[in-house]
């Protein structure tokens, strides 16, 4: 399954790695492909992960998940 979300607070390549490393340390994500220029991410993941649960990563990573 792929799920897309928009983040904000996103200012630098730094802050995508952040991201990144925080999804996918999510288990049960597969891979996640951040953009800085789209303040999105890609998350390629299992079906027993939820939205809440990449919106939470997100979160604790600083960053804040925004509604498509
Ligand atoms: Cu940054």
């Amino acid at each position: 399954m792929t799920t897309s979300l928009k983040i904000e607070g996103m200012s630098c390549e730094h802050c995508v790695k952040h991201v990144k490393t925080a999804l996918e340390g999510i288990a049960g994500v597969g891979s996640a492909q951040v953009s800085l220029k789209e303040n999105s991410a890609l998350v390629e993941h299992g079906p027993e992960v939820t939205q809440e649960a990449l919106t939470a990563a997100i979160i604790e990573a600083g960053y804040e998940p925004a509604a498509l």
